[in-house]
């Protein structure tokens, strides 16, 4: 009989129901008149007075449990019970968590709005590219070091296939198949084999843009460069064209604007030059045009090449690029109610 009541003891000890009936049931089972409980006390009175002594504090046990057992889960089942029945609307939204807009993708639509209010489409294209577009149409050479396995993400070590490195990729696909005038920009996801530190990243983005028709010249592109870093930082916004190289652009030219934090006087964000480089541009090379199918006699263009995580630098302050990334609440929150 001892052994009987310690399994019903472990038995209640376990026992979690999961419904009002099934709590019901268990009561039934052990605390009603014809339980279990009655049953092993109605027995215990055969025993012999030396076996009650034991008996009795076992069974004492027992009860207690089930007991106890049955009082808990009654109040909690009826609590919910409660809670479901209530006159709360649960599918209303949450006043509490407002979702915010990422500060990469706020400043995309700013960078979009701007070169839409004179005259620039938006166009798109595939991340994963051939390396016609990528690359050849673009004037780099077979050996440029950009290629290298150790520079680019190759598919399935497939050469001609990887994620494409710049969205200029999409601007071969916008000249192959428009005749010119052209006027677009191209925002997206950009991918090269970098290791991640606070300046780099793996995964970033771009906006180009490109302007393609007869006499079309430099000046073109550094009053449209003015325009855009006078919308973008600021009225009083100055720029500045130092010469580079890039194989898709000739003459080619780097572009600073002048320091937003410490108006050209010098600080850390411009490091104490008063001048914080933007964006890449230059003229497209004739080269480029002709392997687009595009007169290179009869037209011209400039285009140019911008990181938006750069550009949301500047403009947020931010001083490291993998907070982008993190998707931390305590960084996106900052940015909620900006569209
Ligand atoms: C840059 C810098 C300079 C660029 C060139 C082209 C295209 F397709 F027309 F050849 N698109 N974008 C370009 C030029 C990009 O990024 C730093």
């Amino acid at each position: 009989m001892q052994e009987k009541i310690k399994n019903y003891i472990l038995e209640v000890e376990g026992f979690i129901p999961s419904t009002e009936e099934h709590l019901e049931e268990f009561r039934l089972k052990y605390l009603s008149k014809k339980g279990i409980l009655s049953d092993l006390f109605l027995e215990m009175k055969e025993a012999s007075p030396d076996q009650k002594k034991d008996l009795g504090k076992v069974l004492n046990e027992l009860k207690t449990k089930a007991e106890e057992k049955y009082s808990t889960f009654k109040t909690s089942l009826e609590n919910n019970k409660e809670e479901v029945a209530s006159d709360k609307d649960l599918t209303l939204p949450s006043m509490r968590y407002l979702g915010s807009r990422h500060p990469i993708s706020i400043v995309r639509s700013e960078i979009v709005d701007i070169f839409s209010r004179i005259g620039f489409t938006v166009s798109e294209g595939p991340e994963i590219e051939d390396d016609w577009h990528n690359f050849s149409a673009l004037n780099f050479p077979e050996e440029h070091p950009a290629r290298d396995m150790q520079d680019t993400f190759f598919i399935q070590k497939n050469p001609d296939i990887a994620l494409r490195t710049h969205t200029s990729s999409v601007q071969v696909r916008v000249m192959e198949t428009t005749p010119p005038p052209i006027r677009t920009i191209s925002p997206g996801r950009v991918f090269r084999n970098e290791a991640i530190s606070a300046r780099a990243h793996c995964i970033f983005h771009q906006v180009e843009g490109l302007c393609i028709d007869e006499d079309i010249s430099f000046a073109d592109l550094k009053q449209t460069l003015l325009y855009f870093a006078r919308e973008m930082f600021g009225k009083d916004t100055k720029i500045r064209l130092r010469p580079s190289y890039f194989p898709f652009t000739e003459p080619s030219a780097e572009m600073d604007i002048s320091c937003t934090l410490c108006d050209g006087k010098g600080c850390n964000i411009c490091k104490h030059t008063g001048w914080t480089e933007i964006m890449g541009c230059g003229m497209v090379d004739p080269n480029v045009l002709t392997n687009c199918g595009i007169d290179a006699v009869k037209y011209t263009g400039f285009a140019f090449g911008m990181g938006i995580e750069r550009i949301t630098m500047l403009k947020y302050q931010i001083n490291d690029l993998r907070i982008y990334f993190e998707n931390d609440v305590r960084f996106l929150r900052q940015f909620s109610g900006i569209v």
